[in-house]
C-alpha cells in the first residue's frame, strides 16, 4: 500500500509528518527499505554459526536440505532460537548485574550516592532467601543478599539458583528438576548455551530446546535479581500520577531524555537535575524537565512519576521535536539512528556504559562510585546544549495523557488487603472464581514494525478489558497504553466490561487512602519487571492451591522484537502460561520446533506459545485459554 498506517500513536504520527516535510529518515523508512526481508532468515533456516557457511535449507530433500555439516532444518532453527534466548538472558542479566554491583559497592561504602530506600523490601527478600535479619544492620543483611546474588550469577557447584528457588511453587520446582532444566548459574547457562549450539555440538532439536528453556529460567532469575535489588535501592513502586506522550517535552525547559534500561543511571540523573534547576534558569530556561524513553522511562515513571515521553519505535521522534537538549543513554533498545539524527538537530547524545558507545556521540563513563558527579556532568551537557536550540526547528506534538502507574505486587497486595486482610490474594482469585473477572493477562514486549506501531497492543487490550480481564503491563506495551491515555482512571468507564469495572470500583471503595482513582491497566514496570508478574501468578497459584498451569493467567507480547522478549516468552511458557506472541519468531522452517513451541510444551509444562499476528484473533485465543482454565478450576 502507498500510505500504510505506520503507527496509532498520534504523537508519533504528528512527528512523522514533520519527518516527511523535512525529508528526515526514520525507522519507518528503513523498515520499508528492508522489504522484502530474507525468507531464509524469516524461517530460521539460515546458519552462520561456522564460517563454512552461511548455509541455508534450500530444498525439502537431498544435500540442499542440510547445511554443509549435515545440520538439518530442525537443528538450525533450534540453534538459532536458543542463541536468541541466550542473547536475551545475557542482556537482562547484564542490566541486573550492574544493579547488583551498585548495591554491593554501596554496602562497602564505595557508592555514597546510593542508599537502601526500602528496608521493608530488603527484609522480605532476606527472609525469602533464608538470610537472618535479627539484630543485624540493614547493610549487613544486604551484603549477604548481594553475595547470594553474585553466586547465582557465577556458581560452579551443581545447586539451583537461590533467587529462582525462593519463589517457585513446589510443583514447578520439581517439574524443572525432572526435566533437567534447573539452571546452576546465570552466566554459566549463557555460556553453556553458546557452547551447546556451536558447530558440531548438539544437533538434537529436543535437547537444544530444553537447553533454551533452562536459559529462559536463568533469564527469569536475572530479572528477578534486577527487580528486587532495584526496589531495595530505589524504593518499591507505589501508585503515582504522571503523564505520557511527546507533549511532555516542554519548550520552556531544558529537556533531558533518559533512554535505555538501567535505573542506576537514570535515578541519579533525576537527582542531579533537581539540584541543578538554578543552573538551567541562568541560561534562560524555566528549569529542567526529565522525560523517559523505553524501559528506563518505565523505571522512573514507576518510582518517581517522571513523564514517559515515548516508547521504542518512536524514540527518534523525541529528538525531532527540536526541543530535546540531551538524550542520555545506557543500554538496550537504543537505535544507532538517534546519533545520526543529531546532524539535523542540536540534541547532544551521550552514552554512559563501557559496552555501549556510538560513533560521534559523546561518552561519559558513569560509575557507581562517582554517580552524582557523573550525573551532574550529564545534566550540564544538556544545559549547555539548550543554548544552541533553533526555535524554527521546534515542533512538539500537543499530545499528552494522564496516567496512574506504580503497581508493584506489594502495592497490589496492599490494595487487596483492604478488602481481605487475612488473605489479600483471595480478593483476586475469588473475583475470578465467581466470574466477576475472567483472569489476568500480563501484556509485555516491544514495538515491531511488522505491524503498525502500538496497534496490536491496543486492539488486544481493548478486547481483553471489554471481556473483564484484569491486565498488568510492562515495557513498551505499558508505554503504548500510557501514551494513548489508556492507563488513566478515566479509561475504566470507557473500556472496561461491567465485571472488571465493578472489580476496580470495589478496590477503590475499599482504599479511600488512595489519592487517585485506579487505572484500567496496572503498570508493573520495565521489562525486567516481568518478574513481578511471575510473583503475582505464584501468589495466585498458592491462594488457589494449584500449580501455575491451572491459574487463569496468560501472557501476551503483541509486538515482540528484542531477544529479551524471546527469553521472557519462553520462561512464561516454561512456567506454565499460555503465551501469545504477535510477531513471528524465526521458527517456521521446522514443523517440529513449531510443534514443540505450540503443543508439546503444553504437554510437558502446561504452557505453550500462541503465535497469532491478527490482534483480534489473538485476543479471542487468549480469552479462550483463560476461559478454559477457569472452567477447569470450577469443576
Ligand atoms: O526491555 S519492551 S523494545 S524497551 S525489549 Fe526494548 Fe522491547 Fe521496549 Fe525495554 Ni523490553
Ligand atoms: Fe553450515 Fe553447519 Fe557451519 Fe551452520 S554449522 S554454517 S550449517 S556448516
Amino acid at each position: 500500500p502507498k500510505n500504510p498506517l505506520r503507527s496509532v500513536d498520534p504523537g508519533a504520527l504528528e512527528m512523522l509528518k514533520v519527518a516527511q516535510e523535512q525529508n528526515i529518515e526514520t525507522v519507518f523508512d528503513r523498515f520499508v527499505a528492508q522489504q522484502p526481508q530474507c525468507g531464509f532468515g524469516y524461517k530460521g533456516i539460515c546458519c552462520r554459526i561456522c564460517i563454512a557457511g552461511p548455509c541455508r535449507v534450500k530444498t525439502e530433500e537431498g544435500p540442499g536440505s542440510k547445511g554443509i555439516c549435515g545440520a538439518t532444518a530442525f537443528t538450525i532453527v533450534a540453534r538459532n532460537l536458543v542463541r536468541m534466548i541466550a542473547g536475551g538472558t545475557a542482556s537482562h542479566s547484564e542490566h541486573s548485574r550492574h544493579v547488583l554491583h551498585t548495591a554491593h559497592a554501596m554496602v562497602d561504602g564505595e557508592a555514597p550516592s546510593y542508599s537502601i530506600k526500602s528496608p521493608e523490601k530488603l527484609h522480605k527478600l532476606a527472609s525469602q532467601l533464608g538470610v537472618s535479619t535479627i539484630n543485624r544492620e540493614d547493610r549487613e543483611i544486604l551484603k549477604d543478599v548481594t553475595e547470594i546474588a553474585y553466586s547465582d550469577f557465577g556458581r560452579y557447584q551443581d545447586r539451583p539458583l537461590a533467587f529462582l528457588d525462593s519463589f517457585l511453587t513446589e510443583q514447578r520446582r520439581k517439574k524443572f528438576q525432572h526435566t533437567n532444566i534447573t539452571p546452576r548459574s546465570i552466566d554459566g547457562t549463557v555460556t553453556e548455551l553458546i557452547a551447546q549450539t556451536a558447530m558440531g555440538v548438539d544437533s538434537d532439536p529436543v535437547n537444544l530446546i530444553f537447553g533454551g528453556l533452562k536459559g529462559s529460567l536463568a533469564d527469569l532469575a536475572g530479572e528477578y535479581i534486577g527487580t528486587k535489588l532495584s526496589d531495595v535501592l530505589f524504593g518499591i513502586p507505589e501508585p503515582i500520577v504522571s503523564e505520557s506522550n511527546l507533549g511532555v517535552i516542554n519548550s520552556k525547559m531544558v529537556n533531558i531524555a533518559v533512554h535505555g534500561h538501567n535505573p542506576v543511571l537514570s535515578e541519579m540523573v533525576v537527582a542531579a537535575a533537581r539540584q541543578l534547576q538554578g543552573e538551567a534558569q541562568k541560561v534562560g530556561a524555566e528549569g529542567i524537565n526529565i522525560v523517559g524513553i523505553c524501559c528506563t522511562g518505565n523505571e522512573l515513571l514507576m518510582r518517581e512519576g517522571v513523564y514517559l515521553a515515548t516508547s521504542s519505535a518512536s524514540q527518534e521522534m523525541a529528538i525531532m521535536t527540536g526541543a530535546l537538549d540531551a538524550m542520555v543513554l545506557d543500554i538496550q533498545c537504543i537505535y544507532p539512528a538517534v546519533q545520526q539524527l543529531t546532524e539535523c538537530f542540536h540534541t547532544k547524545v551521550v552514552t554512559t556504559e563501557g559496552i555501549m558507545k556510538m560513533p560521534g556521540a559523546q561518552h561519559i563513563a558513569f560509575n557507581a562510585e562517582t554517580a552524582m558527579e557523573d550525573a551532574q556532568k550529564l545534566v550540564q551537557i544538556a544545559i549547555e546544549a539548550y543554548k544552541n536550540r533553533d526555535p524554527k526547528k521546534i515542533s512538539i506534538p500537543n499530545e499528552r495523557h494522564n496516567l496512574v502507574a506504580g503497581f508493584s505486587i506489594e502495592t497490589l497486595t496492599d490494595i487487596f488487603s483492604k478488602v481481605n486482610s487475612d488473605r489479600p490474594m483471595s480478593v483476586l482469585t475469588d473475583a475470578i472464581m465467581n466470574g466477576q473477572i475472567k483472569g489476568v493477562v500480563q501484556m509485555a514486549g516491544c514495538n515491531n514494525l511488522k505491524r503498525p506501531q502500538d496497534e496490536s497492543h491496543v486492539v488486544i487490550l481493548k478486547e481483553l478489558v471489554k471481556n473483564d480481564v484484569l491486565v498488568v503491563a510492562t515495557g513498551c506495551s505499558a508505554g503504548a497504553f500510557a501514551k494513548l491515555g489508556l492507563m488513566s482512571p478515566l479509561a475504566v468507564d470507557a473500556y472496561a466490561g461491567e465485571g472488571l469495572k465493578s472489580f476496580i470500583r470495589m478496590l477503590e471503595d475499599a482504599n479511600p487512602q488512595l489519592t487517585t482513582g485506579l487505572p484500567l491497566i496496572f503498570h508493573i514496570g520495565a521489562c525486567v519487571d516481568n518478574s513481578r508478574g511471575m510473583d503475582l501468578v505464584m501468589a495466585m497459584a498458592e491462594e488457589l492451591e494449584v500449580d501455575v498451569p491451572k491459574v487463569p493467567f496468560a501472557a501476551s507480547a503483541p509486538e515482540a522484537m528484542h531477544e529479551k522478549a524471546v527469553a521472557i516468552g519462553t520462561y512464561c511458557v516454561t512456567m506454565g502460561l499460555p503465551t501469545h506472541v504477535g510477531s513471528m519468531p524465526f521458527l517456521e522452517g521446522s514443523d517440529l520446533i513449531y510443534g514443540i513451541a505450540t503443543q508439546i510444551a503444553h504437554d510437558v509444562f502446561g504452557g505453550n506459545f500462541i503465535f497469532e499476528m491478527d490482534p483480534q484473533v489473538a485476543a479471542q485465543k487468549i480469552l479462550g485459554a483463560l476461559e478454559y482454565r477457569s472452567w477447569k478450576l470450577k469443576i
